[in-house]
């Protein structure tokens, strides 16, 4: 395993990571023919992961956790936090329609499906283990690693926002003792998972679940206090480091007989954060890239956790189990920050210390998510130094009306290649999303499915396909996937 290698050249990290936060690089912009006339995904190797990635909670259905407090207003303030008072109650429905799901990643080419399992179903109360409902993920798996094409492998992730009730009634992420019992979680998943998978995603987004809850608190616990958001975000790369230990040692089954029994890594959401001005627009633009981009993969590089949230806190502590416990570095990108600071909110603390200036050149999704696929490319080419192979294990656009989506794949593709040209190993590109579901506060109004759904007026929940299956299904044919 490579990692922490290269991470020897500090000065370089330091150069790519000015460069990506915008410190001093040249405005970058693709240009539209070259997107055009790009032979999309040319080269990548026989093992190349193309697929598409869901999670359980705003698919399935039937869930019961905190989110489902947060939705229906069971916090202190008494308040429902979902747009249009939307609840994941039924979602997707995938718990029961799973098999349509698995129907349309095989419709899609796909050879990798990153799902997730919901911990909150399978351990409803402490240390419990729900039999059945372990039996129903184990014929989802089956189902992917026998599809009719070729094999689908799946990738497991095991935490994706949501935690069962039994956890947040003990402080969540702040109890002392959540990472030892995610481990144990972890543990059980292996065992009962283990021989159907490999590829292991012990966290999604450990950055947006602290920015979310615990600076902005806009999800669940709903605090905003950014002190206790560094320190959750700690205790979460503690409980990753616990919980990628505890599924080497449960799981020694390799499910595709390539050699490895596991390749675990963690999925990391990363923006550009770019200086909408002048210096100090720069400046704190710089503090965010730090927090947000750079804290998780140099706690992994370096087995020592630092996180720095000036005028609030400043962590340093060894977490040497940290290291090595990435085999590769997932990548979910969105979009870009243009960063107008907000000096004086930033130094009382009191709010965002900088706004969000949208550049009206640009186009943006349902979501007002400016689309920027040459950020994805410098950041590819900023993780690089790490030296662990990257799979990009989220990218796609909240687009209704399903018109940006075929050229928002084709831009992020090209940004794909583009890095990978330059020799930086990215070894997997997954599609966020499959199909439409619970967007989190946005309710069901972020349509991010290559399959959409009708909420409203189609009990059914058919799965219908958008123009981008043409264009995904483009990708499978050029990797003799279809
Ligand atoms: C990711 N933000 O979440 C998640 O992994 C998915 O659950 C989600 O559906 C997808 O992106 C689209 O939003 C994010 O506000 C949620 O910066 C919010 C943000 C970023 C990522």
């Amino acid at each position: 395993m490579p990692a922490g290698g290269p991470y020897a050249n500090p000065a370089l990290l330091t150069l790519a990571a000015i460069a990506a936060a915008g410190g001093c690089h040249k405005p970058l912009t693709f240009d539209q023919q070259d997107i055009d006339h790009h032979q999309m995904l040319a080269g990548v190797g026989p093992g190349f992961l193309l697929g598409v990635a869901t999670s359980a909670y705003q698919i399935e259905g039937g869930n019961q956790n905190d989110w489902t407090d947060w939705e229906r207003g069971r916090y202190a303030d008494g308040q429902p936090h979902v747009a249009d008072g939307a609840s994941a109650s039924r979602a997707a429905d995938s718990w029961n329609l799973w098999r349509q799901d698995v129907a349309a990643v095989e419709d899609l080419g796909a050879n990798v499906y990153r799902l997730g399992i919901e911990w909150s179903r399978l351990e409803p109360t402490e240390g419990a283990w729900d039999t059945a409902a372990a039996a129903r993920y184990r014929e989802m798996l089956v189902a992917l690693r026998t599809a009719r094409r070729h094999p689908i492998a799946p990738m497991l992730n095991l935490y994706h926002f949501t935690l069962p009730h039994w956890l947040a009634a003990r402080g969540g992420w702040e109890w002392a003792g959540a990472p030892e019992a995610f481990a144990a979680f972890a543990a059980r998943a292996a065992d009962a998972f283990g021989d159907l998978v490999d590829l292991w995603c012990t966290l999604n987004e450990p950055n947006v679940y602290v920015t979310k809850g615990y600076i902005a608190g806009q999800w669940p616990p709903g605090v905003r206090d950014p002190a206790r958001g560094a320190r959750v975000l700690a205790r979460l790369l503690q409980a990753h480091a616990l919980a990628a230990a505890a599924i080497r040692v449960h799981d020694r089954a390799d499910a595709d007989g390539d050699g490895s029994a596991t390749r675990i890594g963690l999925a990391h959401n990363v923006r550009v954060f770019d200086p909408a001005g002048g210096p100090v627009d720069g400046l704190i633009a710089g503090i965010a890239d730090n927090f947000y981009n750079r804290a998780i993969p140099d706690a992994v590089a370096t087995g020592r956790i630092h996180i720095a949230l000036p005028l609030a806190i400043t962590i340093d502590e060894p977490a040497p189990a940290l290291r090595g416990s990435f085999d590769w570095l997932g990548i979910n990108y969105y979009t870009r920050d243009l960063v107008r600071s907000q000096i004086v909110r930033a130094i009382t603390r009191r709010g965002a210390p900088y706004d969000q200036v949208a550049d009206p050149a640009r186009p943006h999704s349902d979501m007002g998510w400016e689309i920027y696929p040459e950020g994805l490319y410098r950041l590819l080419l900023s993780f690089a130094p790490y030296g662990w192979p990257i799979i990009v294990t989220e990218s796609g656009v909240a687009d209704r009306a399903g018109k940006l989506r075929p050229e928002f794949i084709r831009s992020h593709v090209y940004a794909i290649d583009r890095a990978r040209a330059e020799g930086v190993p990215v070894i997997g590109y997954l599609h966020w999303s499959l199909i439409d579901n619970f967007e989190w506060s946005h309710g069901y109004e972020g349509r991010f499915g290559l399959y959409t759904i009708d909420f409203a007026g189609d009990p059914a929940l058919t799965r219908r396909p958008t123009a981008a299956v043409a264009t995904f299904q483009a990708l499978a044919r050029g990797l003799g996937l279809r």
